[in-house]
């Protein structure tokens, strides 16, 4: 195996053993395959489109949970992503037999699946053999694999954007393309930013259209008493779903890690039951969930493998899966059956308090424009001096306490503009607030830092500026995994200058590739808070 798309990688080069999150050697290859497939299928959707026919939505779905299966922390049972392979090879062979121009097409939209093993060790990463060629194909295809998970989530709310799916398969199948230069290469990887722009508005839509726009909302972090289920990752419509069929059960539900800004939107505000957050970010799931007692649905990533002690408890769904864990899905648009779940948690004990109190957030695009007039006062009279946007991930390794220092030693007149589980490195300190104005603003899930951009555009406007990189606003980013590589093409997509991304750049970056990020966007890694102080005018 060789994988290096997560800021974990072994030794900051990549893992070839076995993954520092735990994927095993025959698991990385089989999601190497897994990839392969998926880009000859949209090799051949591709072409479909260019001979002026059209692909189903099905298609363009199965594309979608196939790259987010692959994503860091999302899938690690082999059986499940092998039936991927094989479902993909059938869809593609079904769809090859319409393509009426085959000579353009890659090799891997004519594979016809013979010996997946054999194949598997031959696809990876490393068959690229110009390290800058591999680099950007490796940008570009994290890069959509990011834009995939926000994509699927978009899709469980019965929204879908066929311009945006048709970009996402033409550039997976130009990874595959020999013909293209590092230029070219590199005008796509922005291309890719664009629509991660296109795919964070589209999951906002879709989000705010069926749950309400997300409201300033303080949540209760200690534990009821009731037996309770636990539901992490993103995806707000398994939310919907389990609180539905939790209504009048005894059963509460809370939330863990990207699923706490569930509890901003009005929709869910109107259950009774859902009790509140439990825990911090992914990577303490393993004291967290021993202690919860109850059943656990992971509806995305981030899994870490389960200790024995509640293998049992732990449930996947959609794209997320673990071997031995029971997984639940269902087809397209219909209701998910969670009542094995419920049941479960009936016999359960309540959750064992860890903490007491409560945190805030709720500051998503409406919600900060509503408040503009204070903000823009604030900013006017000094009071607030600069906006620190610390989105991102977080992650277990120790270096990461950084960020918790940086946000401990930040002036008090600055504000910490964040989104995504980077947030539990802070959201509990207490950092006071100005005139009223909390001084970290939770925007939302790490896709929600489409909000964060909203938000530096429209003070953009009020101040009559012509450069988004004018505003008091600085970036010292957090990254993990491959969500947030496309919140960084967005980012860059806008113009945003100067972004300082951490705890160290992707080893998937050449040595050519990271100059290009530096000389052109300003990008630059970090050193020791005080130091970063001063770089950043703090
Ligand atoms: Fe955090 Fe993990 Fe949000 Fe990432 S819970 S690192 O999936 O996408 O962010
Ligand atoms: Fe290693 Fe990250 Fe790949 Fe896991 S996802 S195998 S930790 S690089």
């Amino acid at each position: 195996m060789f994988c290096y798309q997560c800021q974990e990688t072994a030794g900051c080069k990549g893992c070839t053993a076995c993954g520092v999150c735990g994927k095993q050697p025959e698991v990385a290859v089989m999601q190497d395959l897994l990839v392969y497939v998926t880009k000859g299928l949209s090799a051949v959707t591709t072409q479909l489109r260019a001979e002026g026919k059209t692909v189903d939505k099905t298609v363009n779905h199965l594309i979608s949970v196939n790259l987010f299966i692959t994503i860091t922390n999302a899938n690690f049972d082999l059986d499940s992503i092998t039936t991927k392979v094989t479902e993909t090879l059938a869809v593609k062979e079904e769809l090859l037999g319409q393509v009426q121009n085959k000579e353009s097409l890659p090799e891997a939209a004519l594979w016809n699946g013979s010996d997946y093993t054999e194949k598997a060790k031959t696809v990876g990463v490393l068959a690229t053999e110009n390290e800058d060629i591999r680099s950007l194909r490796e940008l570009i295809t994290y890069g959509l694999k990011g834009l995939a998970a926000y994509t699927k989530h978009a899709n469980a709310l019965l929204n879908d954007d066929e311009e945006l799916d048709a970009f996402l398969q033409s550039a997976l199948a130009k990874t595959l393309d020999d013909s293209l230069s590092v230029d070219d290469l590199v005008a796509l990887t922005l291309e890719v930013g664009k629509y991660g722009v296109q795919g964070m508005a589209d999951l906002d839509a879709a989000n705010t259209t069926a749950y309400g726009n997300p409201e300033i909302t303080t949540v209760d972090i200690g534990v009821r008493k009731n037996p309770a289920i636990l539901i992490s990752g993103h995806d707000l419509k398994d939310l919907e779903m389990l609180l539905e069929q939790t209504k009048d059960t005894g059963v509460d539900v809370y939330t863990h890690s990207e699923m706490l800004p569930a509890h901003y939107y009005p929709f869910f505000k109107k259950y009774p039951h859902f009790a509140g957050n439990y825990g911090n970010a992914w990577w303490k799931q393993k004291e967290e969930f021993e202690s919860f007692n109850g059943p656990v649905l992971m509806t995305t990533n981030c899994i870490v493998p389960p200790k024995d002690s509640y293998k049992d408890r732990l449930w996947t769904t959609g794209a997320a899966g673990y071997p031995g864990c029971k997984h639940i899905d269902a087809p397209y648009g219909e209701a998910k059956d969670f009542s094995a779940i419920i049941e479960q948690a009936k016999k359960c004990p309540p959750p064992t308090e860890i903490e007491t109190g409560s945190i805030i957030g709720g500051f998503a695009h409406e919600q900060v424009f509503a408040l503009a007039d204070t903000v823009v006062e604030a900013v006017k009279s000094g009071a607030i001096r600069k906006f620190v946007v610390m989105a991102g991930c977080d992650g277990r390794a120790k270096s990461r306490s950084y960020y918790q220092e940086f946000a401990e030693k930040l002036p008090k007149d600055t504000v910490i503009l964040t989104a995504g589980c980077a947030k539990y490195k802070y959201n509990k300190l207490d950092l006071g607030d100005i005139g009223g104005i909390p001084r970290v603003l939770d925007a939302g899930q790490c896709n929600d830092s489409y909000s964060l951009a909203l938000i530096a555009l429209k003070l953009k406007e009020v101040f009559g500026l012509n450069d988004v990189n004018d505003l008091p606003i600085v970036y010292n980013i957090s990254w993990y995994e491959q969500k947030a590589v496309i919140v960084l093409l967005a980012l860059l997509y806008l113009g945003v200058k100067n972004i300082h991304l951490g705890p160290t750049l992707p080893a998937f970056l050449s040595p050519n590739m990271a100059k290009v990020l530096v000389d052109s966007f300003g990008i630059a890694g970090i050193t020791n808070v005080d130091d970063d102080m001063r770089i950043f005018g703090l």
